[in-house]
């Protein structure tokens, strides 16, 4: 990325500091690397980047063993190169789970080596990049023993970009990065993508939007509507994908696509998409035949089916395994996979119980290449919402977890709101799947094909992801999804030393600000006691999301002059009940459901105590102006770093931070109105003004 008009990101490779970079130079300044797979070509080309930018000198490359050296790097399978073969544990290497990878300081000769190795190519990548992660964050390298294996093993991310037209369904970095149209020449930029997903250790990835007909959205504009990509299904369109693919094979990742159930009629000649039909089943098969011909290690379909206006089994009158399974036979031969979305839902007094109710039914007719990936929550990725119900109760089925990386109900890219907090909280949440002690992290890890996905949020913006603190959580995700055990501060710490250097204020201050800052985006943007959907929803051609309307959604909150939530107990929706015990019992009763959740599960007066004797209303309207107080101390805090960070970086963020006050006080006042006018019980602060 070095000169390149688009920012670094955390792959920055800053000199290291006074401590380390004599070390540093010791024992990489020559590095002794394998030449075999394509992934090899990518772990040279990093070294050249990392440890020339840290070290201020490129490393000399070897293709032998170098002799009269005090020290070097080697990096390669363990059984193909003597260094290696001959100092470590060559079974145990093999033996780690795929991706996995060894790190360790040794003497070989009388040299001292630092040996990186893996039971496949894709390791020695991560293996790469971890080694340079030591580099940037300053950590000592002279005695190493890493051995490192992923928590998940399909870490993905889904970009919901528009082929050929270019924009990206909530995104808010510019335009897509895929130009379909100069397809299949490739861009620098794809390279640069790679390496940074690689360097966090995801994947795989979807490169169009789940909405692939968006035509059947009503009012969606006639240029996005003619260009949904249902179309890279189409023969002409596939080498296209597979220019993509294999700039993303050198770094690990393998391609995915999302497809439109009708493909069979779209694409092909058919007359029909039933599942159940011979002609449909074979079509599929020949597809996947002709792709895999291409792309080779092409990882499988997407698929949004029966969900907001997109086509699927209901409509021949089948179900979702059967919908799923056709497409899943034809993938399998192939190594392929379905990743089967279960974001479905009609029109429904409570939304909330819709994917239960499709899937739970379903739990063990799925082929075992189909992995059903199923939202954090049972909404819609607000900013809190409690962990959908189906972690708990499809022990039968392969499935993972979608996160949302792109802050669509967060404040875009305009507002910080870190989510790795939020992403611990999901993945730490207990199911009570296998008894207690089964948080969703374990349901996910134990089967083949379960993961973590990510909706993505990068775009051409130079920055590539709208707000440079946005990258943050593109970093976190990718580290989470390798190991949920992660700390947030690590995370945190990792990127800010990688992205902004060491200086101990800035590390300090920005730690700080991004691991509270998804508190108080809850607060501002919802009252903080777990109501839904107060945004502005804006056309279908339009979609909004971003500003305060909560009016608009009276099925999502509840609000009467009398009460304010959704009754989702037992004798309510009866939601709570989809949960294993004891969490069903915990949420039934007002008593004990925490209170960050309350309103979700709950319909109470607006003046109903809570535990240290606040009024729901007093509790609604001191959320709001928490967040919003919150919100100041940020943006004052990163205002006292002018001068401890390039001007560049500091001004962009300081006037989003600016925008952020304002924005977050409009919530506040526009939510506490709303909340005044239901319950008539006023505020007992001021208006904010700013
Ligand atoms: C891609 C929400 C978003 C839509 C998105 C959908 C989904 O409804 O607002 O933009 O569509 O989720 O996850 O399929």
């Amino acid at each position: 990325m070095a000169g390149a008009s688009y920012d670094a990101c955390w792959l920055r490779y800053e000199p290291a500091t006074e401590e380390q970079i004599s070390s540093y130079r010791r024992l990489f300044s020559h590095a002794y690397v394998s030449d075999g797979a394509p992934e090899l070509v990518a772990v040279r080309e990093e070294l050249r980047h990392g440890i020339g930018g840290v070290t201020g000198r490129e490393p000399h490359v070897w293709h032998h063993p170098p002799q009269s050296v005090e020290a070097f790097l080697t990096i390669g399978l363990p059984d193909e190169m003597r260094p290696i073969s001959e100092t470590v544990d060559i079974a145990a290497v093999q033996g780690l789970n795929p991706d996995g990878y060894v790190i360790r300081s040794v003497t070989w000769e009388g040299i001292d080596c630092t040996v990186v190795t893996a039971p496949n190519d894709r390791g020695l990548v991560y293996g790469t990049f971890h080694l340079l992660r030591l580099l940037t964050t300053s950590e000592p390298v002279d005695d190493l023993d890493i051995v490192e294996e992923p928590a998940n093993e399909e870490r993905i991310i889904n970009h919901w970009d528009n082929p050929f037209h270019r924009s990206v369904e909530r995104g808010y970095a510019g335009p897509s990065i895929f130009d379909w149209e100069s397809l299949p020449d490739r861009r620098e930029r794809y390279v640069d993508y790679a390496r940074l997903l690689a360097s966090v250790g995801i994947n795989g990835i979807s490169v169009n939007n789940v909405n692939t007909k968006i035509s059947a959205r009503e009012g969606a504009n006639e240029a996005v509507s003619q260009w949904a990509g249902w179309q890279l299904l189409e023969s002409a369109n596939l080498e296209k994908v597979a220019a993509l693919a294999s700039v993303f094979r050198r770094y690990g990742i393998r391609t995915y696509l999302s497809v439109n159930y009708a493909a069979p009629m779209l694409v092909g000649d058919l007359e029909t998409a039933d599942p159940l039909n011979s002609a449909v089943e074979q079509w599929w098969a020949t597809k996947a035949d002709e792709i895999y011909d291409l792309i080779p290690d092409f990882g499988g379909f997407v698929m949004k089916a029966d969900s907001e206006g997109q086509t699927g089994p209901y409509d021949y009158g089948r179900d979702h395994a059967e919908g799923a399974n056709v497409i899943a036979r034809a993938l399998a031969p192939h190594d392929g996979r379905v990743w089967w979305r279960a974001f479905v839902y009609s029109d429904h007094n409570d939304r909330a119980v819709q994917a239960y109710d499709t899937f739970e039914p379903l739990d063990g007719t799925f082929e075992d290449n189909v992995t059903v990936q199923v939202k954090n929550g049972p909404i819609d990725f607000q900013p809190r919402e409690p962990i959908s119900t189906l972690f708990g109760t499809m022990p039968e089925t392969t499935l993972s977890c979608e996160l949302q990386i792109t802050q669509e109900y967060t404040g875009q890219g305009v507002h910080t709101s870190f989510l790795v907090p939020q992403w611990k909280e999901v993945l730490e949440f207990d199911t009570y799947a296998d008894g207690e002690g089964t948080p969703v992290k374990d349901v996910l890890r134990s089967e083949p094909g379960q993961g973590i996905v990510g909706v993505g949020l990068v775009g051409e913006d130079p920055n590539w992801t709208g707000h440079y603190l946005a990258q943050a959580n593109l970093y976190g995700f990718g580290r989470l999804a390798w190991d949920p055990d992660l700390m947030a501060e690590t995370i945190v710490d990792e990127w800010i030393r990688g992205t902004f250097g060491h200086d101990p204020n800035v590390v300090k201050t920005l730690s700080w600000i991004l691991l509270d800052s998804w508190g108080a985006s809850i607060d501002y943007h919802t009252g903080g006691l777990g109501l839904m959907h107060l945004m502005y929803n804006g056309s279908a051609a339009l979609e909004n999301h971003y500003d305060p309307a909560p009016e608009e959604w009276p099925v999502y909150h509840g609000a009467s002059a009398e009460e304010i939530g959704i009754d989702r107990t037992s004798t309510g929706s009866g939601y709570v009940e989809q949960y294993r015990e004891p969490i069903a019992e915990r949420y039934e009763s007002v008593k004990t459901c925490p209170e960050e959740l309350l309103l979700f599960f709950h319909r109470l007066p607006w003046d109903h105590e809570l535990a240290d004797g606040t009024t729901v209303v007093q509790r609604l309207y001191d959320n709001c102006h928490a967040g919003v107080e919150a919100v100041r101390s940020y943006r004052d805090a990163w205002k006292s770093l002018e001068g401890n960070v390039d001007d560049h970086r500091h001004r962009h963020i300081a006037e989003r931070f600016d925008e952020q006050v304002v924005q977050a006080a409009k919530w506040c006042n526009v939510l506490c109105q709303f909340f005044y006018d239901h319950s008539d019980i006023p505020d007992k602060r001021e208006r904010l003004e700013n």
